[in-house]
């Protein structure tokens, strides 16, 4: 492992060891929960039925209990008069946006709306107090599954006719018309992806402290974009100045995109600190978690895709029911449309496509994005039709692959669905993870095994590209989008020479305190342990739009990257003053600046920042300082991309599966450290394989949340995944100053296909050409007696 004190020419692109890590692992980090130890405690009443009218609520108990300090209702906060209203931040065409009020006053509609809070001196007692708050409720029937929900009566909320929030259409279905009726062959399938329970390490949190004196507001909570909280707490739900309020996350213990969101709680710990001039918070439980956080997924595919003898795809449809729970968060509408709709080429090229999506309210917990949002929903009907289609075909499954792959030349890519693909070498990518599972020989074996052993190996292969690096902002305000896509970065030089770099994005456990000071000692030429890097902090950092979408790299760097540019252009300026030369004749690298043909003339970077404050001897009309801040706006996302591939061994007799092998050879461009990389990728494929195998958030037919403790709700663990053999390749993406393509979702996004393909690939003979996930030992069982009792 290098240490942080290595050259400053090979600090970008290199394994440094993560600097966050020592206080995490030894305990030093703060959470949220660790903040205002002395606060009081919000324990949140929750409906427990999933549709209901609320007739009456007595907090006479609960109020009368020792240690409690006060207890609302809705009707408390609704009289307030703030805005209280969640927003969604994407518009689509058509869309039913009913108002989301940080706690119900009329009705229920999921088990885990807010009806009421308890504030008192301790956690314990505020929990206690709160079992004793007597809600009637006349009870309404529920729905949870997207396709039932259209069309179900009494509608989750009386705004959503049907219960249908958008219906959303992407592409020509004119042309893919043709192109069906053009093709050899047509091969379909239908496909569920069931609910994802995102399981960061640390529950959501949030702790308040208000300052009635200057009406100062400050707020730690588990954020993944702090200053996107302090905007809709702001504007949307509590009203509080916005240059008032403070929105710090500390460390935040994991998000995979369910910390993105502005949910009731946060206001409501803000709205009782600012009731009752207290410090106030709130730590949900696991369980309280998994039921009011947003889950992801859920989406029934209809899909069909069009294909010659040859292999030659002239076009793919797919229309899909998304659940969207009972309330819009903010990227609820984006995620199963365009980041779903957009994605379905993959790396192929494919002629014409169309993609209708209708979303559908449920009583269930929000549902969002989560860790390869949308694009994990695209690729997974694209990888698993292309299976489908190649066992109709009899045509190897790469084969098929292979053969519509984009051509690097072709890049830009325009696919028929609206992106522009930046750069891909898919096949190099292809070949290299072929090559290290030794793909012909798995075939032979896998042959073998099951004519001679009556042994069942699978293996499955998905390609992936995704789209990362949210986003443009002006293409995404054409589409609906109403927040910018940019970031934020600030470079400021201390007079000492030391540097501190501010940037908009906010880590869960991503390393950005580590990659963003690499961008920057790189780009500067000063030693790594010379920079730190902020951010979190609405008050520290100007601006920013957050960690999302695998954006951190590619346009929190980017943003980084050209404020460094930007001091070094005005440190030129200073060097060529003090060093008599013309600024044209001045270069600079590795952190010095010297005339060109004259490297004994030159200044180190650092000192220019102590004459840049001293400011004795700088160009006249040159202010004093050294800093620069650059609001960078992608031209384009990034896409990422790469080939996954799992050998597996499933027992028919128990429906067991065993990983045998997973190799993953993923292109994220350039890599600001390969460690970190790395590491993403792992963490990436352990959550695709969890989604594959074992995770499915389940409700019962009265709505009742039953996966709802990790006793019910099955993670992977270690024994659960294999070793994983991993590579990439590198093909820069051409439009951000470092060339890097975002990778925190990529692994999420090509496992759970692989893993999948290569489960169904296993149980080819035995006639299964799909099962819907989570492929657990009873599905697989059952799949595999079902076949038996058929034949
Ligand atoms: N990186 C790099 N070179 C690249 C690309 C990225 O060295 N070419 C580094 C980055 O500098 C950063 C990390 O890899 O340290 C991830 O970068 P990026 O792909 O930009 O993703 P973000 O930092 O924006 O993180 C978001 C992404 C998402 S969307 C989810 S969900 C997710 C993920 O990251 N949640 C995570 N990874 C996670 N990892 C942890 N530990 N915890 C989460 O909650």
């Amino acid at each position: 492992m290098a240490s942080e004190q290595q050259a400053v020419d090979d600090v970008f692109g290199s394994t440094v060891e993560r600097r966050e890590d020592s206080s995490l692992l030894t305990g030093e980090a703060e959470f949220t929960d660790d903040k205002l130890p002395d606060a009081a405690h919000v324990s949140i009443v929750r409906s427990q039925y999933a549709h209901a009218r609320i007739e009456t609520i007595d907090l006479s108990e609960a109020e009368a209990q020792d240690g409690v300090i006060a207890a609302f209702t809705g009707e408390d906060i609704e009289s307030s008069g703030i805005p209280n209203n969640i927003p969604t931040a994407w518009m689509l065409p058509g869309l039913v946006t009913p108002q989301y009020r940080i706690m119900a006053t009329d009705k229920v509609r999921h088990t885990g709306d807010a009806v009421a809070a308890v504030v008192a001196e301790d956690r314990y007692k505020a929990h206690q107090a709160a079992s004793l708050v007597d809600v009637e409720y006349e009870r309404l029937e529920s729905v949870t599954e997207p396709t039932e929900a259209v069309g179900a009566e009494p509608t989750v909320h009386e705004e959503a006719e049907d219960n249908v929030a958008f219906d959303f259409e992407l592409g020509d279905s004119e042309a893919v018309d043709q192109a069906f009726a053009e093709a050899d062959n047509v091969a379909s399938v239908e496909l569920e992806q069931p609910k994802i329970i995102p399981n960061a390490v640390e529950p959501r949190a949030a702790a308040a402290s208000y300052n009635p004196g200057s009406d100062e507001l400050t707020l730690w909570m588990t954020s993944q974009n702090p200053h996107i909280h302090r905007m809709l707490l702001s504007t949307a739900t509590l009203g509080h100045p916005e240059h008032k309020l403070q929105v710090i996350a500390p460390e935040v213990g994991g998000g995979f995109g369910k910390k993105i969101y502005h949910y009731p709680d946060e206001a409501i710990t803000a709205w009782c600190a600012k009731q009752l001039g207290r410090d106030v918070k709130w730590q949900a439980a696991r369980s309280e978690d998994y039921a009011t956080g947003s889950h992801g997924r859920d989406h029934v595919t209809e899909a069909e895709i069009a294909v010659d003898d040859d292999g030659t795809i002239h076009g793919l449809r797919a229309e899909t029911h998304a659940g969207l729970g009972a309330h819009l968060l903010q990227f609820a509408t984006a995620t199963p449309s365009y980041l779903y709709a957009t994605i379905l080429s993959g790396e192929y090229e494919i002629p014409a496509i169309h993609c209708r999506v209708v979303g559908a309210f449920t009583n269930t917990a929000p549902v969002d994005a989560y860790r390869g949002a949308g694009r994990a929903e695209g690729i997974y009907v694209t990888e698993r039709i292309l299976d489908v289609a190649a066992n109709e075909l009899g045509m190897d499954p790469t084969e098929l692959r292979r053969k519509n792959l984009i051509d690097p030349d072709d890049f830009p890519y325009a696919s028929p669905v609206g992106v522009h693909y930046d750069s891909g070498e898919y096949e190099r990518a292809m070949d290299r993870a072929l090559e290290l599972i030794d793909y012909e020989a798995q075939r032979e074996r896998q042959k073998r095994l099951r004519e001679e052993e009556d042994r069942y190996l699978g293996i499955g292969v998905a390609n992936f590209v995704e789209s990362a690096g949210l986003s443009p902002s002006k293409a995404a305000g054409e589409l609906g989008s109403v927040v910018g896509g940019w970031e934020a970065g600030v470079v400021r030089f201390h007079p000492s020479g030391k540097v501190t770099v501010y940037c908009g994005t906010s880590d869960q456990g991503q390393g950005h305190r580590t990659t963003l000071a690499q961008v920057a000692a790189q780009e500067l030429g000063v030693p790594l342990d010379d920079v730190e890097v902020i951010e979190g902090d609405t008050d520290e950092v100007p601006q920013g739009m957050g960690t999302y979408g695998s954006r951190s790299a590619p346009v929190g760097g980017a943003a980084v990257s050209t404020s460094a540019e930007k001091v070094i252009e005005k440190a030129r300026s200073i060097a060529a003053h003090q060093l008599e030369a013309d600024e044209e004749d001045v270069e600079f690298e590795d952190g010095e600046f010297h005339i060109v043909g004259a490297p004994d003339r030159s200044m180190s970077i650092q000192t220019i920042a102590h004459e840049a404050y001293i400011s004795h001897d700088i160009p006249d009309e040159m202010e004093p300082g050294l800093e620069a801040t650059s609001y960078y706006d992608p031209e384009n996302f990034t896409f990422p991309f790469g080939t996954h591939i799992a050998l597996v061994e499933v027992e028919p007799e128990t429906g067991e599966v065993e990983i045998q092998r997973y190799v993953a050879v993923d292109d994220c461009g350039e890599q600001i450290n390969p460690m970190i990389v790395e590491g993403q990728i792992h963490g990436g494929i352990a959550q695709g394989i969890g989604a594959a195998l074992l995770e499915s958030g389940e409700y019962d037919d009265e709505g009742n949340l039953v996966t709802g403790s990790m006793n019910d709700y099955a993670l992977p663990r270690a024994n659960d995944l294999p070793e994983y053999e991993t590579d990439s390749t590198v093909t820069p993406s051409p439009h951000n100053p470092l060339g890097v393509k975002g990778v925190g979702e990529s692994a999420t996004i090509g496992a759970t296909p692989t893993v999948v393909n290569a489960v169904v690939d296993a149980l080819e003979p035995f006639g299964i050409d799909h099962l819907d996930m989570p492929l657990t030992n009873e599905t697989i069982w059952s799949a595999v007696r079902d076949k038996e009792g058929d034949s």
